[in-house]
């Protein structure tokens, strides 16, 4: 068999090796502690697993603490402007449908300034994975309250405590028409987190990731009490949804079979706040994907969407009258 020497470089693009370092990019300035490192290792270990090509892979966020992830992957990435990571990541799916997409974004990037595009990413699940940094307040500013902050929480921008009861992301994502895939991940509980990542990575959809993350540096010790107590993080279990390995499920023994193509159940399970659900609450493959209700075959190429401007821009043109032919176009 003769094997020729572009097949041969393909080949052996498919066939090489990463380890985690492949995915390693700049070394993380988060501070010590922070939740967003693990986060960070899941989403590096879960490429190395499944063999992600760095060049077809790519992280895009907004601003804050969590955004600055992209830097710290060695993928292609994107560090976008507060608020809008999803019309990127949008943007990028749209026309190079066959990278792997991922999202990072704080609560106040996803749930305050870029709430609009959450809410329509949602709506029209194009196949990416956004993982929800939830650390319940602007880090990257010095703690301003966000709207995951806990009522009375005194920050910068709410010196007598926070007004508002906290939005819950889950049930917003949950009440949103279209809506494919939610989990809950917790940044002490990296096993669960890791599987949840993997299973939504595999989602065909639009996979939202809420991860309850510590910040040490100005919400000290406010996850403590789940961190420390195991029977306060609910874990749910389903043989379409995640499984412990047998020594964590002896830690964590808060365990209630959940199955997650119930949409109804999910909603009642995503308004708890205490004990913490930990799993996936919905996952629903059969919702049309954005990108497949398209036509993305009419203006791909280059010539094709030249001539698509051309087109709008005529339309626009005031012809000399004597050189205007019936159809409004130039007569030569
Ligand atoms: C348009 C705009 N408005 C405000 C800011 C300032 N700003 C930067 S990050 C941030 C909040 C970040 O909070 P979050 O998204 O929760 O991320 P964290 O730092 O907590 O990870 C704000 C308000 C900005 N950079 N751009
Ligand atoms: S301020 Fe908070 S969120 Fe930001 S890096 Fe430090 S611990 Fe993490
Ligand atoms: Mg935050």
């Amino acid at each position: 068999m003769t094997i020729h020497a572009t097949e041969c470089v393909l080949r052996m693009l498919h066939e090489e090796e990463h380890d985690l370092e492949s995915y390693q990019g700049s070394i993380p300035r988060w501070c010590n502690g922070c939740g967003d490192n693990a986060v960070l290792a899941s989403l590096q270990r879960l490429c190395r697993d499944e063999k992600l090509r760095p060049e077809k892979t790519v992280f895009v966020s907004g601003i804050g603490c969590a955004s600055r992830l992209p830097h710290y992957m060695k993928t292609y990435g994107f560090h976008g402007i507060h608020g809008r990571a999803l019309p990127i990541a949008e943007g990028i799916k749209l026309m190079r449908p066959d990278l792997h997409v991922f999202v990072a974004t704080g609560d106040g990037d996803c749930c305050s300034i870029g709430a609009a595009h959450w809410i329509h990413a949602i709506r029209y699940n194009m196949n990416m994975t956004l993982v929800l940094h939830d650390n319940h307040i602007y880090g990257l500013t010095k703690m301003q309250a966000s709207p995951t902050t806990p009522k009375g929480l005194k920050s910068k921008t709410t010196p007598r405590g926070a007004y508002l009861e906290a939005l819950n992301p889950l049930t917003v994502t949950l009440g949103v028409q279209n809506v494919s895939f939610v989990a809950q991940a917790v940044d002490w509980i990296p096993e669960a987190m890791y599987k949840i990542f993997s299973a939504a990575f595999h989602h065909r959809g639009f996979s939202f990731v809420r991860v309850i993350q510590r910040c040490p540096e100005f919400m000290p010790g406010n996850l403590d009490p789940w961190v420390r107590d195991p029977q306060r993080n609910l874990v749910l279990t389903h043989e379409n949804g995640i499984e412990l390995s047998s020594g964590l499920a002896k830690t964590y023994k808060n365990q209630v079979v959940h199955d997650p193509s119930d949409l109804e159940r999910a909603r009642a399970v995503a308004s708890s706040e205490d004990p913490i659900p930990v799993g996936i609450l919905y996952r629903n493959p059969d919702v049309p994907r954005y990108e497949e209700t398209r036509q993305p075959s009419v203006l791909r190429t280059a010539v094709g969407v030249r001539e698509a401007i051309e087109t709008e821009f005529d339309k626009f043109t005031v012809w000399p009258q004597d050189e205007r032919s019936e159809t409004g176009r130039p007569a030569h």
